[in-house]
């Protein structure tokens, strides 16, 4: 029995390389982590935290990404949604280096949009006397209407929304030894499956699926019928699959 164990390990070790090396077809998807929203070709994460401007741009670099750039009419509409209409949350617009020259820190060069408040921006954080008077350099959507207003990049405190690119995920199948796309049997798929096997239409829905779930590192996907598959989303290829099943695939995440 120990012998066949040892044996086993070694095939499952000379598989496993198999699967690093005997690799191709891929298919491109960008995401975003987890808590962090889509929209367009960016991913946006609202923070509850009360931080200066410079400190909150400090956290969204942490992320690689910078403050929020809210340079349409749609993605602040989005923004907006995001904190139920009552955003209180810096923003990347800023005039800090050249008084009333308002641009945003990600670099982006639309800075013709705009949805300051009525009264805004007044280059004042609130206070108009000295010697609490500090000049508003930096822009945060207002609580109440969620417009626009210039405080203190400094002495300001609130919530900041952050931006990054999505990252793309790409999948990469797996074959067995002797070429033939690789495939976990239904009875090996009970300790490696994320959850129940869900019926898609393409592999790149399996795809998507798979990345979406926490864990999830390869999935398969076999033939249901004419027009449909089954996706089974996996936490590892289990290093002990077999090859040569007509109709199903299997991918891993890289
Ligand atoms: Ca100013
Ligand atoms: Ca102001």
């Amino acid at each position: 029995m120990k012998i066949m164990i040892i044996t086993f390990t070694f095939t499952s070790m000379i598989i496993f390389t198999f699967v690093t090396s005997l690799v191709s077809s891929s298919t491109n998807g960008a995401v975003c982590p987890d808590l962090w929203q889509p929209f367009g070709r960016k991913c946006y994460r609202l923070f509850e935290n009360r931080l200066n401007w410079f400190n909150s741009l400090e956290v969204c670099k942490g992320y690689l990404g910078s403050l929020a750039t809210l340079n349409t009419k749609e993605k602040h509409k989005f923004i907006v949604e995001m904190c139920d209409g009552s955003c209180n949350q810096w923003i990347g617009f800023n005039d800090i280096d050249v008084e009333g020259v308002w641009k945003w820190v990600s670099g982006a060069e639309d800075n013709d949009f705009n949805m300051w408040h009525p009264v805004e921006p007044n280059n004042n954080d609130g206070w108009v006397s000295e010697p609490y008077k500090s000049n508003g350099d930096c822009a945060k959507l207002d609580k109440t209407q969620s417009l626009w207003g210039d405080r203190n990049c400094v002495y300001g405190s609130y919530g900041f929304i952050c931006e990054k690119e999505k990252h793309m995920r790409t999948s990469k199948q797996i074959y067995g030894r002797n070429g033939s796309p690789a495939c976990l049997k239904e009875s090996e798929l009970a300790d490696l499956t994320l959850r129940s096997s869900t019926t898609v239409r393409s592999r790149v829905d399996c795809f998507r699926l798979c990345i979406s779930i926490e864990h999830c590192t390869v999935f398969q996907v076999r033939s249901a019928s004419e027009n449909a598959l089954t996706c089974d989303v996996l936490r590892s290829e289990g290093g002990h699959y077999e090859s040569g099943h007509v109709g199903c695939h299997m991918f891993i995440i890289i």
